[in-house]
């Protein structure tokens, strides 16, 4: 080998396969491994941070729905929305803030219909509502018991239907799918306060969990 020629890097005893002789060789196996592992770490890297954030979101959109309860239960008891004669709150389900009919037949619509069809299972006593689907992957739903055990829904207007309470009402939201497209669970009472707490299923609470939920690791939205 001549002084000051690089040796090459080739061992001379193979077929040389040099980019001279093919300049349309394409990727070879080695290439298009390397190629597909940058993507595989890439993926890995901003697949879990952009699941984190669309979880965060359907949070924000579920706690802004249990304020909405909130607002609404206040309006409803004030100007007696369901006509029935009492100063009572709505308990039975949350479909029923949409689909509840003034004199003249129309539903009242105090939610939209998306909030409506996001009541799991109170939905489907209402034909007009037409079925479930969660809201931003967050159901809804009526608690039934509160922290001593008595029942939301009663007879407050004692027309034999237990569907109000004069005093007390809760709801919560849950996920459709735990840790896929929401973790924590949102609960509120007539207190008005949002509290929050990862349970680690999407199961729905449906009994108040104490007096003061902080106690058991519920936490105080802002
Ligand atoms: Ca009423
Ligand atoms: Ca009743």
């Amino acid at each position: 080998m001549p002084k000051g020629v690089a040796p090459s890097p080739f061992p001379r005893h193979l077929p040389m396969e040099g980019p001279m002789s093919r300049p349309n060789r394409g990727f070879t196996l080695i290439e298009l491994m390397i190629v597909v592992a940058i993507i595989a770490i890439v993926a890995a890297i901003a697949i879990p941070s952009l699941l984190r954030s669309r979880v965060a979101a359907n949070e924000v959109s579920a706690q802004a729905g249990m304020k909405q309860f909130v607002n609404i239960e206040a309006t409803w008891r004030q100007t007696d929305a369901d006509r029935n004669g009492v100063q009572d709150y709505w308990t039975l389900d949350i479909a029923g803030f949409y689909a509840i009919t003034d004199a003249a037949g129309q539903t009242l619509k105090f939610v939209d219909i998306q909030v409506a069809k996001a009541d799991q299972t109170g939905s489907a006593a209402y034909p007009v509502v037409g079925g479930s689907n969660p809201k931003a992957t967050y159901f809804f739903t009526a608690m039934t018991r509160d922290e001593v055990g008595a029942a939301y829904a009663l007879d407050a207007d004692a027309d034999g239907v237990a569907n109000t309470n004069v005093a007390k009402f809760a709801f919560t939201a849950y996920p459709f799918s735990y840790r896929e497209t929401g973790q924590r669970q949102f609960i509120v009472n007539e207190q008005g306060v949002v509290y929050q707490r990862d349970l680690g299923t999407s199961t729905p609470i449906v009994t108040w969990p104490s007096a003061d939920p902080s106690t058991l690791g519920w936490t105080a939205s802002e």
